[in-house]
């Protein structure tokens, strides 16, 4: 694929090399978790790959850059990076990486939330963004071998912990987070 070694460059230069090369460990768990269920590999290379191009490794251009695409609006309070990068890394991935796949660019937006009624190929994003092979947090594994059992439940585990996580530390919930899990379970049970 040309887009592995066309985005390179602008990868490292905006996200930064470790990011890139977890953005490159997310495109291999992505491609991995295609093949087990029957999902387009190319599509899953690609959005494992951008997945991360909006998290700018520079917080003051990844500030401009969303007031620039109209993400974030002047006087707003409450800016939290982690919850921008997606809705950013979507518009760089049409703009900068010449993208125009609707479900490539919903996936690379919707990877840190979820969102209600998820593709597979999103979900798949969601869920190798989580258990990457150089992802090291606690409960992990469990998620790892779930993963490839029923995405879904591995799914609904992982927005658990971060949901979890979150709230342990006393940040805002995006609506998103709380509407992608809801849905989840309707859909599991
Ligand atoms: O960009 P990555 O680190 O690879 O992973 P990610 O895009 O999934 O971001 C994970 C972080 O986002 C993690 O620290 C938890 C945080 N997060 C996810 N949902 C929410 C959230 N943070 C807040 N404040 N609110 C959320 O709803
Ligand atoms: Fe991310
Ligand atoms: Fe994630
Ligand atoms: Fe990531």
């Amino acid at each position: 694929l040309d887009i592995i070694k066309n985005s390179k460059d602008i990868l490292i230069n905006s996200i930064g090399l470790e990011r890139y090369l977890h953005s490159v460990g997310v495109m291999e768990e992505a491609r991995k978790l295609s093949l087990k269920y029957n999902s387009d590999i190319e599509k899953a290379t690609i959005a494992g790959l951008l997945h991360d191009c909006g998290k700018y490794a520079d917080k003051s251009e990844l500030l401009k850059k969303a007031y620039d695409f109209g993400i974030i609006q002047k006087g707003q309070v409450n800016i939290i990076p982690e919850l921008i990068h997606g809705a950013l890394g979507a518009e760089i991935a049409m703009k900068e990486h010449k993208i125009d796949d609707r479900d490539i660019i919903d996936a690379i937006k919707y990877h840190t939330t979820g969102k209600p009624n998820m593709s597979l190929l999103q979900k798949i994003i969601y869920i190798a963004d989580y258990i990457e092979p150089s992802r090291d947090f606690f409960g992990v594994d469990e998620i790892r071998k779930l993963a490839y059992d029923d995405l879904n439940k591995a799914l609904l585990k992982a927005m658990d912990n971060t949901i979890k996580h979150v709230i342990d530390r006393g940040y805002y919930i995006h609506p998103d987070t709380i509407a992608a899990r809801n849905y989840l379970i309707n859909e599991t049970n």
